[in-house]
């Protein structure tokens, strides 16, 4: 093989300087026939010359020809060694959601405003004249021991429902009253089917006398519930709270066994979802509201959110556990 060819054969860029060494250094032959030429006769020094200096230009073209493909070769090939994946994993479909209780709460929070309620806040920590004696709730009534509640230092408590948001509203604005109060609340419970905090969401309508009925209280809890659950009967039990007169409770029919009997029912075919009442004239007494009359209603977030989405355990809504949460998003 002549120089060009093993240059364009070289396998490495080492192997390529030695032959450039060998081709074009002190000792090579092109040096040596430059050295030579001052021996050479004069008219030929010029053709000498210039045939050297053509294999010199060859060699050095094919050397720099083969080290550019050697030289790209070595860094595609460190390239793909060293290479490093910076793509980001794709966490675009794993997005938060509202919890459960929080999705239930706006759901049945936008139902009463689209009812024309208007939405209240209140106190966490409040005085018991909201929390109880408005609430025809006397000190030493054996239903204020019902409510087990946390008492604060100053007389103050943790709210045991969210009744003291309309005690409020009604102290500080005249009828017509068309409000719900949802939130957080507090009792001194804690087992299978109880959290020490709670949510409820309460409403409350107060119009002239005679203006508002059982029937408007009956009408719009029934029109909620199906609304919430889907088509599953309704039922109202006559019941008793301290607040309200005539009260009661209101069941949906089971939507567990479909009302055929089940563990969750106890058998009964009825889950029991609400409470309500034409409010208690004490109360308006307490807030010196006269002739009027009105309905309230209160119900539990969470007991609503383990029927809606079938949750077995109530507790399992307070744990963090992202096996229940990603089934809401
Ligand atoms: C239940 C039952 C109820 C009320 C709450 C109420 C509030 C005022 C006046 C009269 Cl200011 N009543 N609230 C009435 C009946 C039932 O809650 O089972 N809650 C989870």
């Amino acid at each position: 093989m002549n120089y060009v060819e093993q240059i364009n054969a070289a396998p490495t860029i080492d192997a390529l300087e030695r032959l450039r060494v060998e081709a074009l250094g002190k000792k090579s032959a092109v040096s040596e026939g430059f050295a030579a030429l001052k021996n050479a006769a004069p008219e030929e020094k010029a053709k000498i010359a210039a045939e050297l200096n053509r294999q010199k230009e060859e060699l050095t073209a094919a050397i720099g020809a083969r080290r550019a493909v050697l030289e790209s070769a070595e860094f595609e090939a460190k390239a793909a060694k060293e290479a490093v994946d910076i793509t980001m994993l794709d966490f675009s479909d794993r997005g938060g959601s509202l919890h459960p209780i929080n999705r239930a709460m706006e759901e049945i929070v936008e139902y009463f405003l689209g009812m024309n309620f208007e939405l209240k806040n209140g106190p966490l920590v409040e005085d018991e004249f909201h929390n109880f004696e408005a609430l025809n709730l006397p000190k030493h009534h054996p239903a204020r021991e019902m409510q087990d509640t946390f008492y604060m230092s100053d007389g103050m408590v943790l709210r045991t429902h969210t009744s003291n948001v309309q005690i409020h509203t009604m102290l500080a604005q005249k009828p017509p009253i068309r409000m719900i109060a949802p939130g957080a609340v507090f009792r001194r419970d804690y087992d299978l089917t109880h959290t020490p905090m709670f949510h409820q969401v309460e409403g409350l309508a107060v119009d002239e006398k005679g203006a508002i009925s059982f029937a408007n209280l009956k009408h719009i809890l029934e029109d909620f519930l199906n609304s919430f659950f889907g088509d599953f009967p309704v039922r109202f039990r006559p019941s008793f709270f301290p607040f309200t007169e005539p009260s009661a409770e209101v069941d949906v029919g089971c939507v567990f066994c479909g009302s055929k009997g089940c563990r969750m029912c106890k058998n009964t075919g009825w889950l029991e979802v609400l409470g309500c009442g034409m409010v208690d004239p004490n109360v308006f007494k307490a807030v010196g509201y006269e002739n009027v009359s009105g309905y309230a209603f209160g119900m539990g977030v969470e007991r609503l959110a383990t029927l809606k989405y079938r949750v077995g355990d109530l507790r399992s809504l307070f744990e963090s556990d992202l096996d229940l949460l990603e089934q809401f998003r």
